[in-house]
């Protein structure tokens, strides 16, 4: 029962919810205007534990007056870079003194292993706003000579771009937020956040800390809401000057068609369908946790998660076995018991969605190497599965299906060369990875992948100071690092002459 699950809270997150339901606009907690709620799912039970309020274009606007005039007009548009870069870092500050509040949330609302959250999710987090904060004070122009030699005394300015619509997803809710409030802040932007239906708390609890910070009304605004009414308005706001969004590729496209109406600055982080290539010189041992990790982390909820498996053929029993066993010995349970590793699913619909594919896969010619079944008898729970005899053309290589399936193939000695092009035949380009012992190899496929994250040897790489991001249709930008600064700034240029003069 979902009451079981909300025993296993701490006591901020208890009196947390016990708040939270509101939007947050302009520094306060407000209804939505048509009065509407949604209601919040335990996904280890499917019982309804709570309900926000629903936004729609309505509070849209009210958002994006408040993050327009604090950008406009308002104190924060006055901060020094110093001043700026403190309250920056002083957020994570605040984040890591609730990480353990915030990863109780974060399991709750979308099921995900509490401790994962916390090591994970959260700690990622905090330690991101204290890399930007330092960003803060080094985003400057250049002083550039005019070839024609003109004159003038001519340089940029890096300037923030404005009122940013940032739209997250539910299956990090908590660390997408982040990789988009973090170098937004730091680059003096304002923020309307529209989080996933799914996952409206950790936001609600973040605009807490922003005012706790110190951050003037205005700059951070949290509309929860559905995609179609609350996302969509959001998208299409004349008033809004950088729309960043994580999420599906199909909803990334409505995305951009949405923004064409005043051709609002567009960061797209889409879907993945990411490929593992194992050889057989690879240290076997060591891939076999990675590679299981690599799919299953996250309840394979990851857009980077390593979905697709081609294996060498004199190592294919080895490393299939290992992965399948190491699978089943991850403990699966409620997100908030400490020693879960494979929670629920988010939803029902994903459930049914992830289920789906797992028949799929069956029928197109896959066999069932191992999992595949209903964990329990309540909750959205699906064991690890390993789909092996796939073939390029079955949807479930082809398609994210965004739960815990790893699809394999072997390959032999004569495609060692070619399964990197079969690796790279997919419409997505988020993540790939190499295990070796031959460091030429490694860093020849490492080359020749098509996607923005390369793993050596591992597979999920990610860091603050990290570019991350993708080829083809995994999106448009890079979120970490100063290229995230970039998505966040507009360059101007000046040029002075001393006076009347023509350049
Ligand atoms: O995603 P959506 P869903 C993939 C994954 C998953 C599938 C469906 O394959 O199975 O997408 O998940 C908002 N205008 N990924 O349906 O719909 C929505 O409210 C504006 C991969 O949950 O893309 C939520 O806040 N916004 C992905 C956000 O978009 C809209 C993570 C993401 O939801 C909108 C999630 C609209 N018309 C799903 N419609 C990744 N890259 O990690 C929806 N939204």
């Amino acid at each position: 029962r979902a009451e079981d699950t909300l025993a296993l809270l701490g006591a901020d997150a208890t009196a947390f919810l016990a708040r939270a339901g509101k939007l947050h606009i302009n520094g306060a907690w407000v209804d939505a205007t048509s009065g509407k709620t949604f209601a919040v799912t335990d996904p280890s039970t499917g019982e309804v534990f709570t309900h926000v309020a629903e936004g729609g274009s309505a509070d849209i606007d009210l958002a994006v007056a408040a993050a327009r005039a604090a950008f406009d007009h308002g104190p924060w548009s006055k901060l020094s870079p110093m001043e700026r870069s403190k309250l920056v870092w002083r957020l994570g500050d605040l984040i890591e003194k609730h990480a353990d509040e915030f990863a109780q949330l974060e399991a709750l609302d979308n099921g995900k292993p509490v401790t994962d959250a916390r090591m994970g999710d959260v700690t990622f987090s905090y330690e991101l706003f204290r890399y930007m904060a330092g960003w803060s004070t080094k985003i400057h122009g250049e002083t550039i000579p005019l070839t024609s030699g003109a004159p003038v005394h001519a340089y940029t300015l890096r300037e923030p771009v404005g009122v940013c619509g940032q739209i997250v997803p539910w299956n990090f809710s908590f660390m997408m937020m982040c990789w988009k409030v973090a170098p937004a802040l730091a680059a003096g932007c304002t923020i309307v956040l529209k989080p996933a239906e799914q996952t409206p708390l950790t936001a609600l609890r973040l605009a807490e800390l922003v005012v706790e910070a110190g951050f003037p009304p205005g700059v951070f605004n949290v509309v929860n809401g559905l995609g179609e009414t609350a996302g969509a308005a959001l998208a299409a706001h004349p008033r809004v000057d950088k729309i960043a969004f994580t999420g599906s590729t199909e909803v990334g496209k409505l995305i951009l068609d949405a923004a064409k109406g005043n051709l609002k600055k567009v960061s797209l982080e889409l879907g993945g369908k990411s490929p593992m290539i194992v050889y057989d010189d690879a240290d076997i041992e060591a891939a076999i946790p990675a590679l299981a990790y690599g799919c299953f982390y996250n309840m394979g909820q990851t857009c980077t998660a390593g979905t697709r498996l081609y294996v060498h053929e004199k190592v294919a029993d080895r490393v299939l076995a290992g992965v399948a066993e190491f699978a089943r010995g991850m403990k699966i349970g409620k997100g908030l018991d400490p020693a879960t590793q494979i929670g629920p699913l988010v939803s029902e619909e994903q459930f049914a969605r992830v289920t789906a594919y797992v028949e799929a896969g069956q029928r197109e010619g896959a066999k069932l190497y191992s999992g595949g079944q209903r964990h329990g008898t309540s909750g959205y729970f699906l064991e690890p599965t390993i789909l092996s005899e796939t073939t390029a053309d079955m949807s479930v290589v082809r398609e994210e299906i965004f739960g815990p399936v790893l699809v394999a193939r072997t390959f032999g000695d004569d495609e060692a060369e070619s399964i990197v092009d079969e690796a790279n035949a997919s419409i997505y380009g988020l993540a790939a990875s190499v295990f070796t012992r031959d460091v030429g190899r490694a860093h020849r496929v490492a080359k020749r992948l098509k996607a923005g994250t390369i793993g050596v040897n591992t597979h999920h790489v990610i860091d603050p100071a990290l570019p991350f991001g993708g080829f083809r249709q995994s999106g448009w930008g890079r979120e970490q690092g100063y290229e995230a600064i970039l998505l966040y700034t507009e360059v101007k240029s000046i040029g002075a002459t001393a006076g009347g003069g023509i350049c």
